[in-house]
């Protein structure tokens, strides 16, 4: 515990852990069970191309999500390419700024052009009534994101998307357990996307998949993940190589083993943060909705710095000197990263709420790597940087120029 300010590891102090303390340190379900697949695998020397642990992997995910197929792949971003492509998006498609860089990558990568729209402030995604003004004559589809596993607007996106006649993707890359008025994410729009990134809740390594309702937009997806192959020296479509292969697939069955074990532990984590940092000025995390499943794998802080007497960045600097790595997840929005800055250098003017909510939020170290003790210990300090906030702010101003213009935290 801190008593004074120069106890703090940013003005000379010991830092508060040892060893540094990651967001996104993934969960590892039963050890034992993914080395026997993983043997089995070596004994079955079919090591990817649509294998057992593949096909397995991708019916247990149907089965869970209750939606009708469900494609493997070898990660999100290469999955959201494929579902692009499958969909027919072409000219220009919208999508949040307030995102993961991928997301827009995606289109961007296949000559598709992404057009940023805003959030809403309350939710963090994709605002309907912004997507509704940003249509054109080029608009085919619109690509929405539940960000933090919390589902964005659903119903007004279908709704605007079957009056407008567009295709609807959602990236469910957080998603993966989440519900929608009870349904769980999967099966909404024309397709959705989960990522099963070594970091993301639950992990195959790399890896995703896209599931969706729709059968001939699976096969059509089915066939592009894998160069377009119809069967033996047929090529029937245009494809690339999307698999996903069958140590992930094993990694992938593991966690869903655990998947319940690892949403109990998200949210103890989240209720004890929501806890200790009640009541601490300028600080609010966002909430999940406690009527809807949710895997609770970010852990989303709001500063608000008039009231916290310290920015976001001070309190990130802060926290990394203590070797509390928390990740400004997603600054600065996509709009300002290449190659879209150069391209379109005023579209800030159109992002308000994303300019203002990229420079208010940080994500805590959660997960089955993280313990109750260090939750404790990471809120203290946040606590006391806070009721300290204006004389820490003064000590770092004249304590040189402690505070990274950019922050590199590996
Ligand atoms: N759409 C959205 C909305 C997404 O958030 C993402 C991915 C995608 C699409 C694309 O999904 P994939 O194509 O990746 O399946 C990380 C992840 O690489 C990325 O998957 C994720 N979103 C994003 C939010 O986070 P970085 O650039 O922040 O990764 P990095 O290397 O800084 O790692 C994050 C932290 O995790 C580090 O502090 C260390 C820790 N870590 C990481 C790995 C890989 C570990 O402790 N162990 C590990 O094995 O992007």
């Amino acid at each position: 515990m801190r008593t004074d300010i120069e106890s703090l590891a940013i003005l000379g102090g010991e830092p508060a852990f040892e060893e540094k303390l990651h967001v996104g340190r993934p969960n590892i379900g039963d050890r034992e069970r993914l080395l026997e697949r993983i043997s089995t695998i070596l004994d079955n020397r079919w090591l990817t191309n649509n294998g057992p642990f593949v096909q397995e992997f991708e019916r247990a995910i149907e089965l869970r999500l209750g939606v009708a197929h469900c494609i493997a792949m070898c990660n999100a971003t290469v999955a959201l390419e494929i579902a692009s492509r499958a969909l027919g998006f072409d000219g220009q498609v919208i999508i949040p700024s307030f995102t993961f860089v991928a997301t827009a990558h995606a289109l961007q990568w296949q000559g598709i052009t992404p057009v940023f729209c805003d959030i809403d402030p309350r939710t963090h995604t994709i605002d309907p009534r912004r997507v509704e003004e940003q249509i054109t004559p080029r608009t085919t589809g619109i690509l929405a994101v539940h960000l933090w596993g919390r589902p964005c607007a659903i119903g007004a996106l279908e709704e605007i998307a079957r009056r407008r006649n567009l295709r609807l993707l959602f990236d469910a890359s957080h998603a993966f357990g989440c519900s929608h008025r009870g349904r769980l994410i999967g099966g909404f729009g024309d397709a959705e996307v989960f990522s099963f990134h070594a970091t993301k809740f639950l992990n195959s390594f790399e890896g995703g998949c896209v599931t969706t309702n729709d059968k001939e937009l699976a096969a059509k997806i089915r066939l592009m993940k894998n160069f377009g192959f119809a069967g033996y020296d047929r090529v029937i479509y245009i494809g690339t190589n999307g698999k996903m292969n069958e140590v992930s697939a094993a990694m992938g069955l593991t966690s869903l083993e655990s998947m319940d074990d690892f949403v109990s532990t998200n949210r103890a984590h989240y209720q004890q943060y929501a806890r200790e940092l009640r009541g601490v000025p300028g600080v609010q995390l966002v909430r999940f909705d406690e009527q809807e499943q949710s895997n609770y794998q970010y852990i989303i802080m709001e500063i608000d710095e008039r009231l916290a007497g310290l920015s976001r960045d001070q309190i990130l600097a802060l926290l990394h000197a203590e070797n509390v790595l928390v990740r400004r997840y997603f600054f600065p929005g996509c709009h300002r990263m290449e190659p879209y800055r150069s391209y379109w250098p005023h579209a800030s003017l159109l992002l308000p709420q994303t300019e203002r909510l990229s420079r208010r939020i940080l994500s805590l170290p959660t997960g089955t790597a993280v313990g109750e003790k260090d939750i404790e210990v990471i809120c203290a300090l946040i606590r006391f940087a806070v009721e300290h906030g204006r004389e820490i702010a003064g000590a770092l101003q004249s304590h040189d120029n402690r505070i990274p213009v950019t922050v590199e935290v590996r």
